[in-house]
Order: structure tokens, then sequence, then C-alpha cells
């Protein structure tokens, strides 16, 4: 089979590959999308579980680039659903004629730099291969999903699947016994949204969450003029915070203020919309233990305000991490799916699963019989995807082997020995750890700036020095250690139950915590100074 070569290949046509190709398209640069999935959407083509949607505002999670795509679009939600944020990016590759750069069901299964040719191959799969001067990863921060590693598991004999394989085909809950097992963000709204819908839920759950309410809501003509009018401030206001919203910290000082004023404060936010809980609380609740311990205090109040059963609420009140540790799920309904009769939380820490059975699930306690078996258990986050495609740089060295402990990035964008592999939405950028599609737009600039000097320059090789990387290890360290989340056991952290070496107590330093504009600053000052962390030949 002929080997195809392109100038550039972007991997994943998910928010970062769609725009990555629109600013290449553009520059006429000879591109490809490859896409590993039939169709394009990444994270949206694939979460078709149902709850699926935004915990950022629509309008901030848009892209901003096409003041015309801005002024057509219409989010009908403030924090819009699967469906329609699917129908979103399709409309974009549409408008923009993207679709003629992708190749879908192309999944690389490998890929190698030959210094001689100064060329990746690439390697899909039926002797597919492809060569690409340089290639640009879009390959998602969560798109390696991750099953349980209980006896049995394929002896079910009714429907089960991980909510990312969610089916296309709608499936039949009406009448269904159904079990969750997971609780984190994904869980929270499955359960929120079928509670409801099916004969039976029964909750397994390891460890609760902390999570407060979505306060989602329905955007009139009306409110989406104004927001219309109202995009350049937006995404000024998104630039200037921390997490890539519009949400700013409160900087009165969290001691300050009397305990009154501070739960009045949190009455407000606990009402307002969206991760302003988070966003826009007082920063010392993510930095000193005192008022992390009232902040958690005070959500564990309003847990136990909504659910009626006092034994229940206890268990979903965490107790090994205070609020805002792990990546904070938001909620429609939740808490009070947990008052239904046909809602049974399974406490998996009093009464673990010992097995899944042909008819349902085995616990140290009794049987469930169930029809349905939802896996909301995770993701090999932020580095799965990079594991996953075999990749082998200098002397035939394995990434897999590099960041077997932990990611080791430059700037979140390249790693030493890896020339010409850049990353958008890679480790240790801010794409993690906040508003993704604002962080994945800078991304993409500084990246498709950096491969118009190059080419410009006639540069044929990118390689990040290592000294560089590991000063920007330090600071990607330095900065998570600040934080209390420093030793949680979430995805940010890179703890995976299911995954070897990902386990409690292993922590990695997976994303960048110091904040988008911090993030934003490094990189410009970067590119203003010629790249001198990168050497270019
Ligand atoms: P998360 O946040 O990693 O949550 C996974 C959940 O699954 C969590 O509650 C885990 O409990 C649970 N889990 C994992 N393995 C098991 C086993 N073996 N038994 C029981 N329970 C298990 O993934 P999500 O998909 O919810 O969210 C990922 C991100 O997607 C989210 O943050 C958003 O950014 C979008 P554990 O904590 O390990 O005890």
């Amino acid at each position: 089979m002929e080997t195809r070569h392109h100038d550039v290949i972007v991997l994943g046509a998910g928010v970062s590959g769609i725009y990555q190709i629109k600013r290449l398209a553009d520059l006429g640069i000879d591109a490809i999308v490859l896409e590993a999935d039939e169709d394009l959407g990444g994270t949206w083509y694939r979460n078709r579980y149902p709850g699926a949607r935004f915990d950022s505002e629509s309008y901030t999670y848009g892209y901003s680039f096409s003041k015309e795509l801005l002024n057509e679009w219409h989010w009908k939600e403030r924090f819009s659903s699967q469906p329609e944020n699917l129908r979103y990016l399709n409309y974009v590759a549409d408008k923009f004629d993207l679709r003629r750069h992708m190749r879908f069901d192309s999944r690389v299964e490998s890929m190698t730099w030959h210094e001689d040719e100064r060329r990746w191959h690439l390697e899909l799969p039926h002797g597919e291969s492809y060569t690409a001067r340089f290639v640009v990863t879009g390959v998602g921060v969560l798109s390696v999903p991750t099953l349980p590693r209980y006896p049995g598991i394929d002896d079910f004999a009714g429907d089960s699947f991980h909510t990312y394989w969610w089916p296309k085909d709608p499936v039949p809950l009406r009448g269904r016994r159904v079990g969750v097992i997971g609780t984190g963000a994904t869980g929270i709204q499955v359960i929120g949204d079928i509670a409801e819908k099916v004969d039976v839920l029964s909750v397994f759950q390891r460890r609760p969450n902390w999570t407060t309410p979505l306060n989602n809501s329905l955007i009139s003509e009306q409110e989406m003029a104004e927001i219309r009018a109202r995009y350049d401030e937006i995404f000024a206001n998104c630039a200037l915070s921390p997490g890539g919203f519009e949400h700013v910290p409160d900087r009165r000082g969290f001691w300050n203020l009397s305990k009154e004023q501070r739960i009045a404060f949190w009455d407000e936010l606990y009402d307002k919309p969206g991760f302003a809980i988070l966003a826009a609380n007082f920063p010392e609740v993510f930095l000193d233990e005192t008022a992390n311990r009232e902040m958690s205090e005070y959500v564990a109040g309003r847990i136990r305000g909504r659910v009626d059963d006092p034994r229940v609420a206890e268990k979903l009140i965490p107790r090994d991490h205070g609020f805002g540790m792990q990546r904070l799920p938001l909620e429609t309904r939740y808490f009070e799916a947990y008052n239904r009769d046909n809602v049974h939380l399974v406490d998996l820490s009093a009464t673990p699963i010992e097995r899944i059975t042909r008819s349902g699930i085995q616990t140290t306690a009794g049987h469930h019989d169930l029809d349905l078996i939802v896996y909301a258990t995770g993701f090999d986050a932020i580095t799965g995807a990079f594991d996953r495609m075999k990749i082998r740089g200098v002397d035939g060295r394995f990434l897999g082997d590099k960041w077997r402990d932990g990611p080791s990035t430059c700037l979140g964008i390249m790693t030493h020995g890896f020339p010409n592999l850049l990353m958008v939405a890679g480790p240790q950028s801010v794409s993690g750890s906040t508003n993704f599609p604002r962080a994945i737009e800078g991304g993409v600039d500084w990246v498709t700036g950096l491969l118009e000097h190059a080419l410009e320059c006639g540069h044929r090789r990118i390689e990040a020095q290592a000294e560089a990387e590991r000063e920007w290890l330090e600071e990607v360290v330095r900065v998570q250690e600040r934080l209390l989340l420093r030793r949680s056991k979430g995805w940010f952290t890179g703890y995976n139950a299911n995954v070897d070496g990902h386990q409690q107590g292993q922590i990695r330093y997976q994303a960048y915590f110091g904040g988008a504009p911090r993030y934003k600053a490094f990189l410009e000052q970067e590119a203003a100074d010629g790249y001198p962390r990168f050497d270019l030949s």
C-alpha cells in the first residue's frame, strides 16, 4: 500500500483538531486530520450518555475565532447538551468546509521518528501509512475510557457499556433495572437524568464526590442577542480569569468577613449557574485547610437539606477529601434522585463488589439483578491517548517509557526527544485544568505560529530543549504543590484505580494549575523571544 505524505498531520477531529485544521487550511499548508472514529466531534461524538452536557457556559465554550459564526449560532441552553454540541461542531466543520481535510476511521496505532528523513512515519491498521514533517496532536484529555477489573465482567447477559461508548441507537430505559458504577462527573450526570426513567436504579458508589447544582436554563432569542452583543467582553473576561470562565475569584479575603457573611455569599454562589461556586469563591478555600473545611461543612449541610434519609445523606458526603479538591461535578436533580423509591445507593466502601455475574452484580452483601450495567468509571486521563499510540522518538525511545512515572513537557507543547511532535491540549498545559476550548484556541494559535515560523524559515526540525523541559516541570510541580488538591485522588493528579501506575499514592503532574493568564504569558513571551526553549534547525 502506498505511503501518503503531508507537511502536517493533525491527530483527532475533536474541538482541538477542528480548529487546528481550520488554521492550517487558511494558511494553505498541506495538512490533513486523521480521526480514529467514523466521524468528527471527539468527546461530543462519543459521550452520548443521558445527561451529557457542558459544565461551562455554552457561549464561553464555543469557538471565538469567527464573528460570523458567533453571530449565526444560537445556544439554546446555558449548559448545552451533547446532541446540540455535536451539531455545533458539525456546523463549524461544514461552514468552513473542513471535512475535506479529514480522514475518518483512521486510528494511528504507532508513530516513529526517522531522523535521517526528519519525518514521522505513522502506521494505521490494515497496512495503511502516512509520513509527515510535523504531527500535531488533538487527541483529547479524556478519550481513553477505563473499565473496572472485576471478575466476570464479560459474563453479564444484559446490556453493558462504558458511558464513553454509549450506543448511537436509543437504549431502552423504561421498565429496566439499571446499575451505574461510578459517581464522578459522568455518573452524577447520568444518575440525575435517568432516575425517573428507569424501573430500578442501583448506584454503586465507592467514594462520593462533592457536587453542586448546575442551575441550567434556556437561552431565549432576546438573551442570545444580548450575549452576541457582549461576545468581545465575554472572551476578554475569560482570558483574564484563572479558569477561563467569566467567573472571577472573590478577593475580599476569607478571614476579613464574618462566618455569617461567608455563608450568605455561599448561599448566593450555590444558586448561581455553573462553576461560580468554584471559580468565584474565595481563593483561600483551595489553599487553606481551615477555609476548605468550613466550605466543605457548608456544602455537606446543603446535601443534608436535600436528601430525605439522613443515613443516605451521610453516605453522599465525601470524608476523604475537601470541597473542590477533585474536579467538581455539577448536578441536576442528583440528590433528589435518592429520595425516590426506585433509587438505591449501594455503598461499596462497606460492601464491595465481588464479581459481575450473568444476571447482575454480586457484592459482599448480596446480589443485584440488573438488565443494564453502566460503567461511569472514568478515563486514563491526559496521557492515556499518548500511551496508546506507541510513539517512538529519537533513537527509538518509547514515549510511554519516558512518561511512565508521569509526563514531562516543555510548556505543555513538546517533549524532548520527540522532535516535530506538537501537542494541543497536551499534558502540563492548561487544557485539562481550565475551560477547555478557551485553552485550546490559545494552544492552536501558538502551535500554528511556531509551524508558520518554521516553514517560513525552512526549519525542518523543532525540538524542545531538555533543560527548558526540566524548568517547566519545576513550574508545574511548584504550582500544584501550593494547592490543597495536590494529594487528591482524582484524574487531575493522575489517579485511576483501574490503570497500573496510576493507583492511589502515585501522584502525577498531569496538568498546569498556574491559571490560564499565567500560562498564556509564558507562551506569548516564548514566541516574542524567538522560541529560545526550542532548538530549530
Ligand atoms: P471520574 O471522575 O474519574 O470518576 C470515575 C468514577 O468511577 C469514580 O467515582 C470512581 O470511584 C469510580 N470507579 C472507578 N473504578 C471503579 C471500580 N472499579 N469500582 C467502583 N467504582 C469505580 O470519571 P468521570 O467519567 O466521572 O469524569 C471524567 C471527566 O469527564 C470529568 O471530570 C469531566 O471533566 C468530564 P473512585 O473515585 O475511584 O473511588
